[in-house]
């Protein structure tokens, strides 16, 4: 039994995300946990919400709440649409825990004790009436280029000059609009993340099997001489991890917090001491996921995130593991993702265009979206939601394909022989062919699997659907059924136990239809099939089953046509 742990980029806990964030990290690292816990692997699959930085305590502002509870519903609500979308975590955690305070000190001690870190002094605008210090964008003012007055402290939108907060002309906070704002001196802490460019390029050199998007990202900014320059791992907010040297004060760095994107990754970590003290087990339970001197050296490591997130985790998070000199477990794989894009444009959560997850719940289940948005992920390049192409999918592969395959299947028996495995027949040249046929899918499926590769493996299972379509065409029981009844009993029977090899192979993509179609076979055997032969014997002759409910329905022009204008902004 392999041992894998998985782990999904962890969304922002400001706001509900939409189906390109589902579809770039969450819902195809489920796919992929669902799967090897389907292969009988032992898996340990993590996500939490990121909590901290700057929009954080800006949308708890706007929301009128004070930010540590806004953090609390926005994480109840964000657990709930997971749940919904049968996101199958082991844990949903939280990078505003306890044990990520903890865990976030340690490394930063750990470093310090490397010596890799070195103090900065930095100039910075204070707010008196915000009380406290502004980052570049939150500063605005006139541009000395062109008199825009809305310029940013880092740019002009409009000239697109770049700009020092000290360049504008008129300066005021972005956040109250108070001008009653003062230069100071602060010091920041800077992580020497160029001392370490050895030993990160010859680990990302090591990883010779990683998807071309991964690799080609975490090159370009290591070779890039910008991208591994000392990164400023502090900052002056009164929302996020209080900055300590491990369990120590730091002098002079009172009242500063890390920055989001230190503390975030180590959540990964923290987020299974989460799961031990939520599941009552011991620091052993998790650490032997995590420290590769306490079991996990032969764990395999899967991360799932989209294209942006690819540097933190490829320079920035890795620079921090092998910096601490600690055995942590470092990442085996690395998925990453393209975007998503809406119908012509792109999903904008500002202006509330595209379908939102807790939306997309209210208008269909949950596997009508997992279906279309894992058959088209967008592995190789962007790719694009559109009405008319969810709709056919749906209605091709789920409501013609595989739920009317079900529904032709059990009603017919239920009228020629009763809700019961018929028996009489033997197989012949047709079922051995669908057996080869069957066998050669199944391969396929899991080498794309195994692989990650998950419109292949879509399309994998699709043709395993197609293949008892076919054979239920080309056999036509119902026609066999008037001269040779026993022939066509073994046909009804070999496409019954079909239908229940589908339910076991279909769960990682659609796991309630999965379940349905087990429950209706009243079979608990969700076994991974070892080979097509086998398979189709599960439910002998005489074993009783009910016909399912419609597994999928189909959605209308007027539906998608009504969903199209719905969706198209303002939310
Ligand atoms: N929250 C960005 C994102 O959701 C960020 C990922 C953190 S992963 C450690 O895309
Ligand atoms: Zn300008």
């Amino acid at each position: 039994m392999a041992r894998h742990l998985i782990t999904s980029a962890i969304p922002y806990i400001n706001g509900i995300k939409h189906l390109g964030n589902l579809v770039g990290s969450q819902l195809p690292a489920d796919l992929y946990a669902r799967y090897q816990r389907a292969r009988g692997n032992e898996v340990m699959f993590l996500c939490a919400t990121d909590e901290h930085g700057t929009p954080a305590e800006l949308a708890a502002a706007k929301a009128g709440k004070p930010v540590a509870e806004y953090c609390r519903e926005m994480h109840a609500i964000q657990s709930e649409i997971a749940q919904g979308f049968r996101l199958s975590f082991d844990h949903f955690g939280r990078s505003s825990s306890p044990q990520n305070h903890r865990l976030t000190q340690h490394f930063a001690g750990r470093l310090a004790d490397q010596n890799l870190i070195r103090e900065v002094s930095e100039k910075q605008v204070y707010s008196h009436a915000d009380k406290r210090f502004l980052p570049d964008r939150y500063i605005e003012g006139t541009c000395p280029n062109c008199g825009y007055d809305k310029a940013r402290g880092d740019q002009c939108e409009n000239c697109t000059k770049q700009l020092d907060p000290t360049d504008l002309i008129d300066p005021r906070s972005a956040i109250s609009g108070s001008t009653d704002l003062e230069v100071r001196e602060t010091k920041h802490l800077y992580l020497r993340q160029s001392d370490m460019r050895g030993k990160l390029q010859e680990w990302i050199d090591s990883k010779t099997d990683w998807p071309i998007l991964t690799t080609s990202i975490a090159k370009k900014w290591l070779n890039d001489g910008d991208g591994l320059q000392d990164r400023g791992i502090t900052r002056d907010l009164d929302w996020g991890i209080p900055v300590k040297k491990g369990t120590e004060d730091w002098p002079g760095m009172e009242g500063k917090v890390f920055y989001v994107w230190f503390d975030a990754p180590i959540e990964y970590i923290a987020c299974a001491g989460e799961w031990a003290e939520a599941n009552g087990k011991t620091d052993a339970d998790w650490q032997r996921w995590w420290r590769t001197d306490k079991g996990a050296d032969d764990v395999r490591y899967t991360q799932f995130m989209g294209k942006d997130n690819v540097p933190f985790h490829t320079l920035s998070f890795p620079a921090t593991i092998l910096g601490s000199d600690e055995p942590w477990k470092l990442v085996d794989y690395i998925k990453s993702f393209n975007y998503l894009n809406y119908d012509g444009g792109q999903f904008s959560t500002s202006q509330g265009r595209g379908v939102f997850m807790d939306q997309a719940l209210e208008i269909l289940p949950a596997d009508y979206w997992r279906w279309w948005l894992l058959s088209h992920a967008p592995e190789s390049s962007d790719a694009e939601f559109t009405w008319e192409n969810f709709q056919s999918s749906v209605n091709k592969d789920l409501a013609d394909v595989l739920g009317n395959f079900a529904s032709r299947v059990t009603k017919f028996c239920r009228s020629k022989f009763g809700e019961v495995v018929p028996e009489g027949g033997t197989p012949g040249d047709r079922e051995s062919a669908l057996i080869a046929s069957l066998d050669a899918g199944l391969a396929e499926y899991q080498t794309h699997m195994d692989g990650i590769d998950i419109r292949k493996s879509a399309n994998a299972l699709r043709g395993l659907w197609v293949m008892g379509n076919e054979y239920l065409q080309e056999a036509a029981p119902w026609a066999t059924f008037k001269d040779d009844p026993e022939t066509a009993a073994m046909q009804i029977r070999t496409a019954l136990n079909l239908i229940r090899f589908y339910a076991a192979i279909s769960g990682p993509f659609i796991p309630d239809a999965s379940a349905q179609l087990l429950t209706a076979m009243q079979s608990d055997d969700a076994q991974w099939p070892e080979n097509a032969a086998t398979a189709l014997k599960a439910l002998p002759a005489g074993h009783a089953f009910t016909v399912p409910d419609v597994t999928f329905r189909k959605i209308t022009d007027e539906e998608r046509e009504g969903w199209q204008e719905k969706f198209a902004g303002t939310r």
